[in-house]
């Protein structure tokens, strides 16, 4: 096979590394803590972010960003909320960028907001080498994609501060196993925090709560 050398100008994830730690500096500097919401499509990420402001909302400050290929079908379910809501286009690209996001983060109120969620577009694959400038990295899979999603896709989940195995309560009828989606993220990653969760039910729901007040960081 003929392959070329292309010299290449600039490292593209070495800029990008760059812009997330300037945002996440611009983010700190209004004490403003960011969850990175990644997960496979239709795993419930948007969801998640919807039952969190309903519960939250009333005592932290919430704002939204959500990145999809085209349309604002996302950002107009967050928008119903009342809360600052950026919507980002990727066109072709199957992940948010942190220069797309510092873009987003121009335009919202940041000295209004306590916590920014931010979801990622629907991919397990291209969302886990682009850091945004997030304090925390959530990866939401659901059981009706297959009980081996996790093993599967090893990197996403090894760079994650918590997995999130949803839609438990259909487990059954798609024949899949939750805890086997749970061993296989801690072999992945012995130090990851992983919940099972149903948000039809509400089952595992106190605990994602409990995770994301334990991240919120204090205000000086
Ligand atoms: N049964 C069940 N359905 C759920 C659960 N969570 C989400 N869903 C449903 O799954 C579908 C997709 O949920 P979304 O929150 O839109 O998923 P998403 O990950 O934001 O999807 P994309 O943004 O398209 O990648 C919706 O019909 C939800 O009602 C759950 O725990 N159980
Ligand atoms: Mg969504």
């Amino acid at each position: 096979m003929h392959t070329t050398e292309v010299p290449i100008g600039y490292d593209v994830l070495a800029v990008n590394a760059e812009l997330a730690r300037s945002n996440r500096r611009n983010l700190e500097k209004h004490g403003i803590t960011a969850f990175n919401i990644m997960g496979a499509i239709g795993s419930g990420k948007t969801l998640l972010i919807e039952k969190t402001i309903e519960l939250l909302g009333k005592s932290c400050r919430i704002g939204a960003i959500a990145g999809d290929v085209v349309a604002r079908i996302d950002a107009a379910r967050f928008e119903k909320y009342g809360i600052p809501v950026i919507g980002l286009n990727t066109g072709k690209e199957c992940h948010l960028d942190a220069h797309l996001v510092e873009h987003g983060l121009f335009e919202l109120p940041l000295d209004s907001l306590d916590i920014l969620f931010i979801e990622n577009v629907g991919n397990l694959i291209c969302p886990s080498d682009y850091e945004l400038g997030e304090h925390k990295r959530v990866v939401v899979v659901s059981v009706s994609e297959g009980d081996d999603i996790v093993e599967k896709h090893p990197v996403i989940f090894s760079t994650a501060d918590l997995i999130i195995v949803n839609k438990i309560d259909i487990a059954d009828a798609v024949n899949a196993d939750a805890d086997k989606m749970v061993k296989d993220a801690h072999i992945i990653n012995p130090r990851i925090d992983v919940l099972k969760l149903s948000l039809k039910t509400g089952e595992g729901f106190d605990d994602w709560i409990d995770f994301v007040k334990k991240s919120i960081k204090k205000k000086d």
